[in-house]
């Protein structure tokens, strides 16, 4: 009996030696196979097709190829980018290699090669390429076109013209046109006239996004056609009732000299009396 105990303890005592060598020595590896078949899945991206639209102008002042891209399997592992300009024009390489972005689920970015540079409405062929970390390839190939349609507000003497029909009052001569835009193309691009009988007047830019004018006009009621132009299109406001001066306003058109109110079925009716000279 106590042979046997020791020779069972011997055998356990061996084969613990013996596992503990082939662990030292590295024989004994731990894999974990995994299949993964599917290619990544390209959730958005920028510069996108123009079946999808125009690609904001922002693209050019923000300077970044970006893309959402996700693999539920093995994950993504690389993001390239390619297109006309990046390929041929640009030296050192004809792809663009993305980088996840930090604290981003599935957000990769890069910034454009320095010496990149995109017209407005013309169309350049991309291709996105995304691998998982299996191998797998999903592209994404397109055609983008960067512009954004010219929006912007008109004032007169800071005033702002909304419609046409506005009537706007300016009790001095001096006049200011101004136009601020909110979107389009880049400053150097636009050119803003306000126009009235044979005249018409080249606003200047006055700071970021912005271009005015003065003039001294005489008394009297004038039809302004304001323009501005982006190198494509232009929207024009024209505003039919612009009074200037003083005289255009009678000083007794004021409340003190209300001599009478009648409720009607037109509303609230005031009576002035213009007083005698
Ligand atoms: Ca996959």
């Amino acid at each position: 009996m106590e042979l046997k105990k020791t020779n069972k303890r011997r055998i356990v005592g061996l084969t613990l030696v013996v596992l503990s060598l082939i662990l030292i020595s590295g024989m004994w590896k731990l894999v974990i196979l995994g299949v993964d078949t599917t290619p990544p899945n390209f959730v958005s991206t920028t510069p996108f097709d123009k079946a999808q639209g125009d690609v904001p102008v922002d693209f050019l002042t923000n300077r970044k190829y970006s893309a959402k891209v996700t693999d539920a399997t093995s994950g993504v592992s690389s993001v390239i980018y390619t297109d006309d300009v990046v390929t041929y024009t640009v030296t050192g390489g004809p792809e663009v290699y993305l980088s996840k972005v930090a604290g981003s689920a599935d957000l990769w970015e890069a910034s454009f090669p320095v010496d990149v540079q995109y017209e407005v409405l013309k169309d350049y062929s991309f291709t996105f390429y995304a691998y998982d970390a299996a191998g797998n390839l999903k592209t994404l190939s397109g055609t983008f076109r960067v512009y954004s349609a010219l929006q912007g507000k008109w004032y007169i003497n800071d005033v702002q013209v909304t419609s046409p029909t506005q009537t706007i009052w300016v009790k001095t001569n001096t006049v200011t046109f101004k136009f601020v835009k909110t979107a389009g193309v880049d400053d150097t691009k636009i050119t803003c006239t306000a126009q009235w009988g044979t005249t018409t007047r080249t606003l200047t830019k006055s700071a970021a996004a912005t271009w005015t004018d003065t003039v001294t006009l005489n008394d009297g009621v004038y039809t302004i056609t304001l323009k501005a132009n982006d190198g494509t299109t232009t929207i024009t406001l024209t505003l039919y009732n612009l009074q200037i001066g003083s005289e255009t306003m009678p000083d007794w058109l004021t409340l003190d000299f209300i001599s009478g109110v009648l409720l009607g079925s037109v509303g609230l009716v005031l009576i002035f009396r213009k007083p005698k000279p």
